[in-house]
């Protein structure tokens, strides 16, 4: 694992993980408890598997590593498809799957990034037991989700796209998250390429397609739809993502680590992230100086400078404003829109990502 700076111990030990406000004013407790007990039931089914019969050991393994890491955090994606397809079905959605793939992008993500606190609680891969065992139980998840989709897709005729679908979004996403990684390799050495387009290419990457336009192209397809009818939702919901992603970059460093559930490390992990390219817009020329001596390092004190600028910049405020003009353009494509339901669709989601906190 790569060495980190300035993780305070036990800093997030007050956060509830089962209270979760986005959640409880979002989605009804209905819902989400029928969320829970499709999710008992992939879970069972999962280690119920041949592989780990007769071996208390495995099985009691995958039962713990999949608490630990799946249901935790805010469920958006996968709720988003039972969300999107209730809207647009008005029928209730009994199978549901997205949810794992999230869990198994943030396992690797932290080990990537180097992080300490996921959800409240430390890193999977962090636990002393576990380590780089967690390498394999993101494949182990990753081919679940796989499995999920043949046992309760398989009859269907949308089957084949959605796996396709899931594919796609994953290839984007890994792709999104090696530029995400070796931007890194040039910015140690200068921060000259580092722009707000660079970030945007990064994060629509790798966060847009799998967050935003997956669950809701899943309800499209399980209604019936051709997903290449909707390239207007896509188009939408990837500029969502981005919004989403922006959102996450500035909680990176602005964000409440009781509230966001981790503590952020864009700054010394060199990461071209929608602060550091807003920041070197801003910058004058001896600002841009502070900047080159002091990100990307692993140094409590450079990473505080860096901090500091970003206040002296007026960051906040400059996220405020991007906050603003981008929910009244997403309002104004989702207007756009011919389809009600669509609209209904994409503005709840919307709503619910607009000023979030965590
Ligand atoms: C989030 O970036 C990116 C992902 C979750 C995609 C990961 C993809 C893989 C193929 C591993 P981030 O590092 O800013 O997220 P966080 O702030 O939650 O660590
Ligand atoms: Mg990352
Ligand atoms: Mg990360
Ligand atoms: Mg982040």
């Amino acid at each position: 694992s790569r060495p980190s700076v300035g993780q305070p111990k036990n800093v997030l030990h007050c956060h509830q993980r089962s209270s979760d406000p986005l959640l409880s004013t979002t989605m009804s407790n209905d819902l989400k408890s029928k969320f829970m007990q499709v999710y008992d039931q992939l879970k069972s089914e999962l280690i119920h598997d041949p592989a780990f019969a007769f071996d208390d050991v495995s099985r009691q393994w995958v039962d713990k590593m999949i608490d630990y890491i799946v249901p935790g955090g805010k469920m958006t994606r996968g709720l988003s498809v039972v969300d999107s397809y209730q809207l647009l079905k008005r029928e209730e959605l009994t199978d549901d799957e997205a949810f794992l793939l999230q869990a198994y992008y943030l396992l690797y993500d932290d080990i990537m990034d180097g992080s300490h606190y996921r959800r409240g609680q430390p890193c999977w891969f962090r636990l002393p037991e576990v380590g780089m065992i967690a390498v394999n139980d993101g494949v182990l998840l990753r081919s679940h989700v796989t499995r999920i989709l043949k046992k309760h897709f398989q009859a269907k005729a949308y089957y084949v796209h959605l796996l396709d679908l899931f594919n796609e979004a994953e290839f984007q996403t890994v792709s999104g998250q090696m530029i995400d990684v070796i931007t890194t390799l040039v910015g140690e050495k200068g921060l000259s390429n580092y722009s707000l387009s660079l970030n945007r290419r990064i994060i629509q990457y790798k966060c847009s397609y799998y967050s935003f336009y997956l669950p809701v192209a899943c309800a499209l397809l399980m209604i019936g739809e051709n997903l290449e009818d909707h390239v207007q939702v896509k188009d939408i919901l990837v500029e969502m993502g981005i919004y989403y992603q922006v959102q996450d970059d500035y909680f990176d460093t602005f964000g409440d680590p009781k509230v966001v559930g981790k503590i952020g490390t864009d700054i010394e992990d060199c990461k071209c992230s929608w602060l550091i390219a807003k920041a070197l817009e801003l910058a004058n020329e001896e600002q841009k100086k502070i900047l080159n001596e002091n990100y990307g390092r692993k140094d409590l004190d450079k990473v505080a400078k860096v901090k500091e600028l970003y206040h002296t910049l007026n960051l906040q405020g400059a996220y405020e404003d991007y906050e603003k003009s981008t929910h009244e353009e997403l309002i104004t494509s989702i207007e756009a829109h011919p389809s009600k339901a669509l609209r209904a669709v994409l503005k709840s989601f919307l709503e619910k990502i607009y000023k979030r906190q965590k």
